[in-house]
Parts: C-alpha cells; sequence; structure tokens
C-alpha cells in the first residue's frame, strides 16, 4: 500500500532540505581548540579532546542538548529559545527530589541528538537555543523561591525570548505564569498534561506543587476558563482541587476520555479552550500524566496514566499554533531508574520545538554560532 510509510518516506526525502552548516562549523572549532587527532585514525573530523556533539558520553557541557551557555542573562536576547532550570522540591508533599531535575533533565539529553528523524527538524541547524542556567531558588521557603522564579520568567520574556523550564516540583506553575502574564496585555490560555488537577488553594498550610492553578488563574489575565487540563485521574485527587475546578470553569479531560475520543480530538478540544479569545499558549507538562510504568522518578507516581506515544503525539498536536513557553515539571532523578523519567521530560521539550520549527513558529533567527557552540566547554 502506498501509504503505509507516509510518514517514513516524507521525512526520509526532508532531510536532505536541512542544512548542515552549524555542524561543519563545529567539527571545524572542535578540531582547531582539541587539536587533530592521532594519526591512526581514518576520520579525520574526529579531534584529540572531545569538543563537540561526539561521542554522546563525552564532553560533558552540563547544558540542554549540549547547546551554547549564556552566563550573562542581559545577552538572553540574542537567543530565541531559553531553556533555564528551576531546581526546587520545596513544593512536594511526598517524595521529594525534583531539585536535581533539571539536572537530570539536561543529562539525560547527551543521549539525543539534534536532529528528529520524522519530524525532519535539526534543531543544531534551525533552532537558536540556548541554556542560561539555573534561577537560584531558597530551599526551604516558596514564597521566596517563588519571587525569584517570577522574575527570572519576566526577564527572558522581556527580551523576547521563549523560555523552556526545566522543574522543579510543579508549585512553579504559578509564578512561571505570573512572570509570563505581566508582559502580555491579553489572555494567557494554559495547556496543562497532569494525573492531578493541582486546583486546590493551599496543601498542608502553604502553596504547595497541588495548588498552581488556584492561584495561577486568580491573575487578571490567566482566567480559569483558558485552563484546559489533559491526563487527570486516579485516586490522588483532592476533592478541594475539583471543586475550585468546578466553581471556576476549568476543563478537565481524563485519560479515559484520552481513549475514548483519540488523541486528535483531544488536541484540537484544548487548542479551542486554550486559546479562546487568548493572545498566547502556555504548556505546562507534570511528566506524572505518563502511566508510572514509565516514569518511576516522580514525587506522586499514579498510575493508568498516558502511555509515551499518546503524550508526545499530543504534545506535538498543541504545539503546532506555537507556545509562549514550556515547562516540564516533577521529574525527581533520585527516585529514576535508568533516566527514563528525564528521557521522557526532555522528549516533551525536543518534540514541541521541533514542531515549532517545522511550523514555522520558530526557527526565524539564525541558529547560533560558533562563539558559543553547540558541544563542550572550551
Ligand atoms: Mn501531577
Amino acid at each position: 500500500m502506498a501509504n503505509v510509510n507516509q510518514e517514513g518516506a516524507w521525512a526520509q526525502r526532508a532531510e536532505a532540505e536541512i542544512p548542515t552548516a552549524r555542524r561543519e562549523e563545529e567539527l571545524e572549532r572542535a578540531l582547531a581548540h582539541g587539536l587533530p587527532g592521532a594519526p591512526t585514525l581514518t576520520d579525520r573530523t574526529i579531534p584529540t579532546f572531545a569538543r563537540g556533539e561526539l561521542p554522546h558520553f563525552a564532553g560533558e557541557r552540563g547544558t540542554f542538548l549540549k547547546c551554547p551557555y549564556v552566563e550573562d542573562v542581559h545577552e538572553v536576547g540574542d537567543a530565541e529559545v531559553a531553556v533555564f532550570g528551576v531546581p526546587l522540591d520545596a513544593g512536594a508533599t511526598y517524595r521529594p527530589g525534583t531539585r536535581f531535575g533539571p539536572q537530570g533533565i539536561r543529562r539525560s539529553t547527551n543521549l539525543f541528538g539534534t536532529y528528529s528523524y520524522e519530524l525532519g527538524v535539526d534543531l543544531r541547524e534551525q533552532l537558536n537555543l540556548v541554556d542560561i542556567g539555573d534561577v537560584f531558588t531558597i530551599p526551604g521557603n516558596l514564597e521566596k523561591s517563588f519571587d525569584q522564579i517570577s522574575q527570572a520568567m519576566s526577564h527572558v520574556v522581556q527580551q523576547g525570548t521563549m523560555p523552556v523550564v526545566l522543574g522543579g516540583d510543579h508549585s512553579i506553575g504559578f509564578p512561571t505564569v505570573r512572570g509570563l502574564a505581566a508582559h502580555h496585555e491579553g489572555n494567557i490560555g494554559i495547556i496543562h498534561f497532569d494525573r492531578h488537577v493541582d486546583t486546590q488553594e493551599t496543601d498542608l498550610d502553604e502553596r504547595m506543587h497541588t495548588t498552581p492553578w488556584f492561584h495561577a488563574t486568580n491573575i487578571r489575565n490567566a482566567p480559569a476558563t483558558n485552563l484546559v487540563q489533559v491526563g487527570i485521574g486516579g485516586w490522588q485527587a483532592p476533592r478541594a482541587g475539583v471543586k475550585v475546578g468546578r466553581e471556576r470553569g476549568t476543563t478537565v479531560i481524563t485519560v479515559g476520555d484520552v481513549e475514548r475520543v483519540g488523541v486528535e480530538r483531544v488536541a484540537e478540544t484544548a487548542l479551542e479552550i486554550a486559546w479562546q479569545g487568548a493572545e498566547a499558549v502556555y504548556l505546562s507538562f507534570d511528566i506524572d500524566v505518563i502511566d508510572a510504568g514509565f516514569v518511576p522518578g516522580t514525587g506522586w507516581p499514579e498510575p493508568g496514566g498516558l502511555l509515551p506515544r499518546e503524550a508526545l503525539n499530543l504534545v506535538r498536536l498543541v504545539s503546532e499554533p506555537g507556545l509562549a513557553g514550556i515547562e516540564v515539571v516533577e521529574c525527581s532523578p533520585p527516585y529514576d531508574w535508568a533516566e527514563q523519567t528525564a528521557l521522557l521530560s526532555a522528549r516533551v521539550i525536543l518534540d514541541s520545538l521541533a514542531v515549532q520549527v517545522r511550523a514555522g513558529k520558530l526557527g526565524r533567527k539564525a541558529a547560533a554560532r560558533p562563539r558559543a557552540a553547540w558541544g563542550p566547554t572550551p
């Protein structure tokens, strides 16, 4: 049948259209800075000291996808997308460890190249992506940490750069949206993937990771009617949060709904609700929306969640019209096995960015040049 490998065949052709300029620059720079390889090596692009993407297990740079690190955050406006970590677990009400989430997610990206076959995108060539390090959070003080996070988010958004946030527990959803919404006149829609609604006012007397959407939807231009929550369900649902969602008119889509109507229809509905009268949409992805069997490294694993394929398909579909920012939260490396939770966390970001590049929503600025090259720090 001609259509069986529609995507496979398209991607095979599409690869030929992607430039290779940044990779070539990287190889050249690697030889200049890392010395040419030993005479016995046949491949003359290999340096003595690892100074580029390869080998994936070497050249630890510590950034997301080994992308350029920008130390001076005043320069963040030169980039189109800026990744930053929010190492925080003060909002966790059961298993901690998400303060190591940013580290774990970054490290897991050493397993990935910059190119996705079926999406037909090479981020190194097509996106000006940088890593600006982590927010200085205050352990044991949620409110001061929230202020730090909002200020960080606000700075990146104000420079016209799209923020990608590596959590951190989900309490950060409130300060990230607060920082983002401050730079928009119109409304912000939120597409929220999670097993949990996270809409109660307080938990254990504080604004813990079960509460971000109560507080975020109190923000003038982040109304609850533009909040759509996908993947909800199971036995970890505080009824106080359900009541708030009902009263404020949030939209809840369960895993059963996804199963019944399929990912395309769910994505369509999510986009409709989030974008209704809104000028921008933010993606908040709690990794625990995926079935606990695939994400052991998280604060509140809940069996029966989305399959990774479903989750990634949904992320791709809702990313297509473009996003104002992305956060991936609740990855807790101390509870992870074989980096699988971190790998999935990274994939959510990579797939979302690639789809936005493919759709022409990102990739308008030239990809980063070798001054801050992809590869290990010289
Ligand atoms: Mn959750």
